[in-house]
């Protein structure tokens, strides 16, 4: 399709950028990650969102050099924040990537280049990436996902709750971190918002029980952030501090934190 062709060569036009989420220490304020969002902003056109253009870079294969392109330029950009401030990088990282079998080398060589220790990197993957998997794939994906957890790069499972069996594939992945998606966010005035303060609870309280840390998404209010505080979930993201914004804003935040002051 045209999108593919175009999207091929966005690379080499230089049209990809990478705008980073910060992830907040609930108690302190600290910014503690910083979360790598990929834009396209084709020549002479509105940019193209995400959720049009990932699926399209996944089912072409583009994703294999679109995402070693993002994870490059993100330990590019991270190394003087996680040297400055102790933060770290969270990148999205697709099924098809984790499949190639040199994902693992590849993400490990980056980090020798940029002279960066593995804990200022962390990678995102989804339930759902495992859906279309062979036993042997799954087998190979634990693998490498092992393998770079022994190295110190720590997983985080992006969307929790959103899958169709989030609990086994706890039970199966290698994880560190768990985000809750934005849709168990705490919205108050939601008629059926008790309900939803269980889920969002339970889910918080499995999380601590297995010694994972938990990252809540979407949060745009400061009730939604003390409400999750109280919940026992140590950090978030969302509107409410930031949104996704280019790399030397996030040099002015790591100097002057809005929200702190
Ligand atoms: O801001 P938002 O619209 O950026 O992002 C939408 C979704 O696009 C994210 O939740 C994520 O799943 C996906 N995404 C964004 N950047 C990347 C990337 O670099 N690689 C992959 N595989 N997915 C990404
Ligand atoms: O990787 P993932 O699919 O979780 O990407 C997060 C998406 O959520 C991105 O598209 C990002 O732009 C978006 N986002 C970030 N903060 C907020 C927020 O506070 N509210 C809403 N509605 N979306 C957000
Ligand atoms: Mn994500
Ligand atoms: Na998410």
């Amino acid at each position: 399709t045209r999108l593919t062709t175009d999207l091929r060569r966005a690379r080499e036009r230089g049209e990809l950028t990478l705008v980073y989420q910060p992830v907040v220490d609930l108690a302190s304020g600290d910014i503690r990650k910083v979360e790598a969002l990929l834009r396209w902003n084709p020549a002479g056109r509105r940019p193209v969102p995400p959720d049009v253009f990932i699926p399209v870079a996944e089912e072409s294969g583009l994703i294999v050099p679109i995402g070693r392109w993002v994870l490059e330029q993100a330990c590019a950009d991270v190394r003087h924040w996680h040297e400055r401030h102790g933060v770290s990088v969270t990148v999205n990282v697709s099924g098809r990537q984790l499949r190639e079998e040199d994902f693992g080398d590849v993400v490990l060589d980056v980090l020798a280049r940029y002279g960066l220790p593995a804990r200022a990197l962390v990678l995102e993957v989804t339930e759902s990436m495992l859906l279309a998997t062979t036993p042997a794939e799954t087998a190979r994906i634990v693998g490498t996902l092992t393998r770079l957890r022994e190295h110190g790069v720590r997983i985080a499972l992006d969307d929790f709750g959103t899958g169709y069996s989030s609990l086994s594939y706890l039970r199966t992945l290698p994880v560190d971190i768990l985000k809750i998606d934005k849709s168990f966010t705490p919205v108050s005035g939601n008629a059926d918002h008790d309900r939803m303060h269980a889920f969002t609870r339970a889910i918080v309280e499995l999380s601590a029980v297995l010694g994972l840390t938990t990252i809540a998404e979407g949060v745009e209010s400061p009730e939604q952030a003390a409400l999750l505080q109280q919940m026992g979930c140590p950090q978030a993201q969302g509107y409410l501090f930031s949104p996704p914004v280019g790399a030397p804003q996030i040099d002015g935040l790591l100097h002057s934190i809005p929200w702190r002051q």
